[in-house]
């Protein structure tokens, strides 16, 4: 599939606001895969797809987890983290991606996952720093990814769970997993 055939399937999915920022993820991943090595195509239609799920109805998305065998704890935890994996089902099921790196970036894109892959740190990162985004620290972050792309991921790990700390949000245990497991490879 191409880009642009990608862009028309999502665009019917998303408010005008989230298409764009899919816009923004897509030409950072495609920055970022140029700057890293990996594969431009995959990382453009990894970013493309990757909110593809956030719009469906909550309880569509528990059932998918349920049926689907997706980890049960997820119901547990914010539902903000269900379109990722929920994501990666229907981006499979409804629009034909069967490519499995393009469906993990997407599967992991909001929680990470121990062991990521290149492309799955280049969908999380460009998530999180695409021009549209203006929290705080965020540029801190953009600085990172042009110098050293785990940098900018365990930076922008950081800063979620900060986040997430400070508004006494539960915390998806796979998020600390993925940051432990970035910060715990050898740098020499
Ligand atoms: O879908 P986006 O808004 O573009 O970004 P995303 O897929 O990274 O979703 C981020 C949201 O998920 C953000 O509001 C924080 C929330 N969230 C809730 N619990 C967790 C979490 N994010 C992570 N990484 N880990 C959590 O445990
Ligand atoms: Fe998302
Ligand atoms: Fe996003």
């Amino acid at each position: 599939m191409n880009l642009d055939t990608a862009l028309k399937i999502v665009k019917e999915q998303l408010t005008e606001h989230r298409y764009q920022h899919t816009l923004g993820v897509v030409e950072t991943a495609v920055a970022l895969a140029e700057q890293y090595g990996a594969d431009k195509k995959k990382a453009e239609l990894a970013a493309a797809f990757h909110d593809y799920a956030k719009f469906r109805p909550k309880d569509e998305m528990r059932e998918i987890i349920i049926k689907q065998d997706m980890p049960q704890d997820l119901l547990n935890y914010n539902t903000e983290l269900w379109h990722a994996p929920v994501g990666a089902f229907l981006v499979e099921k409804e629009a034909g991606v069967t490519d499995v790196e393009i469906l993990d970036a997407i599967r992991y894109h909001t929680s990470g996952r121990p062991g990521m892959t290149l492309l799955d740190k280049i969908i999380y990162l460009a998530d999180y720093i695409e021009p549209g985004r203006n929290f705080p620290g965020v540029e801190e972050v953009r600085i990172l990814a042009k110098e050293d792309l785990n940098k900018a991921l365990i930076r922008s790990i950081q800063n979620t769970i900060i986040f997430l700390m400070k508004k006494n949000q539960p915390i998806y245990p796979d998020t600390f997993l993925t940051y432990n497991s970035l910060v715990t490879i050898k740098e020499d």
